[in-house]
């Protein structure tokens, strides 16, 4: 078996709203993962202008900033074989109109601005993410 991999993961304002912690968390634990370390946290913009410098220049990234402040989210570490491939996986895709049947945004996610889940795309990522939301 190949070691254990960390990945960061948040349930999103929409997530915590829409009653869905639980069934997303289940279904992160039946797939073999492990959370390791959670916690409920209100995000300030200093924060999401970091996690989301990638979209900094897109037109929605306003609309991502006050939608990731509309509320707490709950930040965890996911550890297990693969976890950052793994998680994106039970995820599904980025854009609402294409996340699969069967995946986690594509049964839940009424929008791609609003899509109940964050998990690393990649271990490098994953390794800052945790630095930055657990120190
Ligand atoms: P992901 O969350 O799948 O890693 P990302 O890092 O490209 O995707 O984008 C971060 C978040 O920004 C995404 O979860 C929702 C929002 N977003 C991305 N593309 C968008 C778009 N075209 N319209 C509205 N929101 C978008
Ligand atoms: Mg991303």
């Amino acid at each position: 078996m190949a070691a254990a991999e960390k990945t960061f993961v948040m349930l999103k304002p929409d997530c915590i709203k829409r009653g869905l912690v639980g069934e997303v968390i289940s279904r992160i634990e039946r797939k073999g993962y492990r959370i390791t370390n959670a916690k409920m946290m209100w995000l300030d913009e200093d924060l999401l202008r970091v996690h989301y410098a990638h979209l900094a220049d897109k037109p929605f990234f306003p609309e991502i900033l006050s939608y990731m402040m509309s509320g707490p989210v709950l930040a965890m570490i996911v550890e297990g074989e693969n976890a950052v491939t793994g998680v994106r996986i039970l995820m599904g895709a980025t854009k609402f109109e294409e996340a699969a049947a069967g995946t986690i945004r594509g049964d839940f996610a009424m929008s791609t601005g609003e899509n109940i889940i964050h998990g690393s795309d990649s271990p490098e990522n994953a390794e800052a993410e945790i630095k930055r939301f657990f120190g």
